[in-house]
Formats: C-alpha cells, structure tokens, sequence
C-alpha cells in the first residue's frame, strides 16, 4: 500500500492482496440474514420492572440490544455523524498527522485492528479517542474539523449518562442492588473508536472488523443510519442488525461476562463492507476504572466464591492481554479461566 490509511478518497478497484481472506474466513454475506426480532428496549417506559425484565431476557438470548427513548439528543446524534464524515473526508495529508500503530496511545488515527500483529488487514480506518475525564483528554483530539471538540465533547457527556443507567438496569436484570456494578467498576473510563469503512471493492473477500467480542464493560454503539454492516451470531449464525432509526445498540462486553460469572456473554459481533458506500460507526466504549477488580458477587457464584468461572483481574492485566493477540484469536476472557 502507499499509505498508511485507506480513506484516501481514491476508489480501489481490486481488493489489495493483504486485505484477502482465506476461503474457509470470509463472511459468505449470501448466506446472513437480517434479524427480524432484535430486542429493542423504550428506556422511556414508566415501568422500570418491565425494562429489567426486556434487558435481562436482551442480555441472555442475545447479549446485546437496542435502546431508544435513551436520553441522547438527536441533535447531538447527527452532529456526531456529521463531523465523523467531515473528518474522514480531510486531506489524507491531515489525517496522517494523528496516524499511530501504538494502542497504548490515547488519540490517534489508525487502520485495521492491530496492524503489527496480523496477517491479514481490515478494511477500516479508525480514529480512537479516550474521553473520559473530559479536561484531561479534550485538548488532544484533533482540531480539525473546527467543530470537533466541541460536538464530541457534547455527544461524550450524554452517551456517558446513558451508559451508566444501562450499568443500572443490567445490575438490577442480574438480582443485584442498582448500583452493584457502577460502584465495583469506580470511576470508569471511557473510550471512543469512529469507525470509517470506505467503499470497498470486493466484500466478499474481507471485513471491515472481523467477529470478536469486546474487551471493555458495555459498548454503546451508534450506526450510520445509511448503510447496514453490522452482524451479530445468534444461535451459531451471523445476522445483520440493520440500523434502527434513533437508536443506540449496546453490547454486553467481556468485563460484565466475568463480573455476572458468564450469566451474560459478551456478545460476538463482526462489521462488513459496502461495495458502493461508504460507512460509518462511533463505538463507546465505558472501561473499569484503573484499580477496581473484576470478581463476580457472592450471589452469583455460591458464597464461598467456589463458582467463580474467571480469576479475579484489572482492567489494566486485560487490556495489555487483549492488545497482545489478534482479534480472530482464542476469546481472551479463556485466558483468565479458573
Ligand atoms: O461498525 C460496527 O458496526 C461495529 C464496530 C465494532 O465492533 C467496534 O468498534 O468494536
């Protein structure tokens, strides 16, 4: 490739050779179909039992559903959409400025996944922001589009409350007190991928993110209402989950897997490609705070902690794991198995 990124403007008309996936890898997208029944939850309703049993019966036949009525103005939504599409449409001379292949750097423009590890490629350019607290990382992220701070600064705050709640409702789904996981996840990070799958010429043949599940404690995901791309595997099969119009989806991710002592599962998710279009994701993503240690309640794993399936781990020893393998490798959750 002659850069480092793929969001050039320029047209591909074949499928570069290290974006190629083996035959037996590839997402047969004939074979996907789109799933009719998505659990889709009205945060809005009066009735709080109601939304605790929708999510607790979400999080286990699925382990991931959408929200609307979520408190996220639509204002903020669509700004949010915009400027991701502005910034990506930047001179790719600008946006190499941030270019880094290191994870550990909190903003910075990248491609694929983990560029030095994997054998094959991703057709995805990603900007990746850490958000939370807002006065320590804002200066950082990119000045350009002008707008940007000020409009992912906006979108950060009200995604931040929604993500909380959700926290409350799935501690509350699991028999726990409301504020059982916010307070055992302390002062929680939070973290941004804008994801940008330009057009790409040969779908079939590879991903914009292949299947995995997600290493934090809940994502919250807002889809490009345009251009479906989304699969989840339900029941052993992918299916698309096309977007729903002011919705967010929200995925168990592998720290609520540990801390419900695999009640829930982190859901299995994979992004393909448009042939034609363009698509854009923004995936937040809310983290444990640094020192909270992740250890599953008496009540779900017997009281002498016996039932515990995982050891007891930060965020941090699971972070630097993640970051050392591959997105298609063994679940990571595998390696921290009592
Ligand atoms: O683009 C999508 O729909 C999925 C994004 C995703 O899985 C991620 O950012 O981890």
């Amino acid at each position: 490739m002659d850069t480092k990124v793929i969001s050039t403007g320029i047209r591909y008309s074949n499928l570069p050779e290290s974006y190629v996936r083996p035959e037996s890898e590839r997402p047969r997208l004939s074979e996907v179909s789109t799933c009719e029944n998505v659990p889709v939850i009205d945060l809005g309703c009066q009735d709080r039992t109601q939304i605790v049993r929708q999510i607790c019966d979400a999080c286990k036949d699925y382990g991931f559903f959408q929200v609307i009525n979520h408190g996220v103005s639509r204002e903020v939504t669509e700004q949010m959409l915009q400027v991701a599409f502005d910034f990506f449409r930047l001179p790719v001379e600008e946006k190499l400025k941030l270019y880094s292949d290191d994870p550990s750097k909190t903003m910075r423009l990248s491609t694929s996944f983990n560029v030095n590890k994997e054998k094959v490629h991703n057709w995805r350019d990603y900007l990746r922001l850490h958000c939370y607290p807002l006065d320590k990382y804002l200066p950082e992220w990119p000045s350009n589009p002008p707008s940007f701070k000020g409009i992912v600064r906006n979108y950060c705050i009200q995604v931040r409350q929604l993500g909380y709640r959700v926290e409350e409702f799935i501690a509350e789904s699991l028999g726990l007190e409301k504020d059982y996981i916010t307070k055992v996840l302390g002062e929680q990070g939070q973290h941004m991928a804008v994801n940008y799958y330009p057009p790409c010429p040969e779908p079939e043949l590879t991903y914009g993110l292949p299947g995995h599940t997600d290493p934090n404690a809940l994502t919250i995901l807002l889809q490009d209402l345009q251009v479906p791309g989304l699969q989840v595997l339900k029941d052993a099969k992918w299916v698309a989950v096309n977007p729903h119009p002011n919705a967010f989806v929200i995925n168990i991710g592998d720290q609520l897997q540990a801390l419900s002592n695999g009640r829930y599962k982190s859901v299995w998710h994979r992004a393909v490609v448009n042939a034609y279009k363009p698509r854009m994701s923004v995936a937040s993503f809310l983290v444990p705070s640094d020192d909270a240690v992740i250890s599953p309640p008496k009540a779900l794993t017997g009281y002498d902690g016996s039932g515990a399936l995982y050891k007891d781990f930060t965020y941090p020893e699971y972070y630097a794991k993640f970051w050392s393998r591959n997105l298609d490798q063994e679940h990571c959750l595998e390696l921290f198995k009592n």
